[in-house]
């Protein structure tokens, strides 16, 4: 049986890490509009990178929870026949042992240079350091994909979702695109989809609903 699990902030939430949605609009203080998008680096690096910094420093605060364990033996379960797609740049779903973790939005602990493109594992001074460790050129950003710039791993979700059997979405909102069209995407695959969040989604196009705090239903659902 082959299984998509596409995670948001909300797996995170009992975790300690605000989710996106439940800021009242404004996500660790900012709008995102200010802080998550191409434009912003560019308008204002500092404000932006400081906004990461701090998202980095609260996870280090903070650890997987039963929602996240519960994936684990799913991936112990399913094997490959599992992907987990996380829009989320924390990296719970690793501390907690998933080995296969596809972050279609990227990752806080990475970092990139926008001009020859290599990837970085963060370093405290990293970010701060004028030059990439690989071209020398001052150009380091997070490695997160923002508003408006495209998402890692389509083609290997696209993939999935095109033979997946079982489809479930847990505590995303389900507004942001690509993530949210992916139940579409295997509806038309003739699956089982399935949503797991606090509160229904409005839009109500899943199959199954389990509402509740994800360190309850998810652990359920996966028995
Ligand atoms: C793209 C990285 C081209 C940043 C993020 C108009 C219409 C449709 C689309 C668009 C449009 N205008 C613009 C777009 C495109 C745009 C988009 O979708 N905008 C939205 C706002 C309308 N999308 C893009 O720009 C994407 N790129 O489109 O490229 C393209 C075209 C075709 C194909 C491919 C590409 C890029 C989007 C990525 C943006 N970057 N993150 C960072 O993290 O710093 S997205 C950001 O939003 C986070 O990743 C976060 O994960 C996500 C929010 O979603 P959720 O994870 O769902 O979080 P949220 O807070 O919203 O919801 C939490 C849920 O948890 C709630 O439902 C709540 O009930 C639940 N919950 C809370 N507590 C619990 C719980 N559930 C269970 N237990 C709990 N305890």
């Amino acid at each position: 049986m082959k299984v998509v699990v596409l995670t948001g902030a909300g797996i995170s939430a009992e975790s300690g890490l605000a989710t996106f949605r439940d800021a009242d609009g404004l996500w660790e203080g900012h709008r995102p509009e200010d802080v998550a998008t191409p434009e912003a680096f560019a308008y204002n690096r500092a404000l932006v990178q400081r906004f990461y910094d701090e998202r980095r420093a609260s996870l280090r605060r903070v650890k997987p929870n039963a929602a996240h364990h519960a994936l684990v033996e799913l991936e112990r379960r399913l094997g490959d026949d599992l992907l987990l797609v996380t829009q989320n740049v924390d990296d719970l779903h690793e501390r907690a042992g998933s080995r296969r973790v596809l972050h279609m939005h990227g990752q806080l602990q990475r970092v990139r240079c926008e001009v020859c493109a290599a990837g970085h594992e963060w370093q405290d001074d990293l970010l701060h350091e004028p030059a990439c460790p690989e071209c020398g050129r001052p150009a380091l950003r997070p490695d997160i994909v923002w508003f408006g710039e495209y998402p890692h791993g389509m083609d290997e979700i696209h993939e999935a979702l095109s033979e997946v059997d079982v489809f479930a979405a847990i505590g995303t909102s389900g507004v942001v695109y690509p993530a949210a069209g992916f139940v579409d995407y295997a509806h038309a695959s003739g699956a089982t989809t399935v949503e797991l969040n606090l509160v229904p989604t409005p839009r109500g196009d899943f199959h199954t609903t389990y509402a509740g705090p994800a360190t309850e239903v998810v652990p359920r659902w996966v028995r």
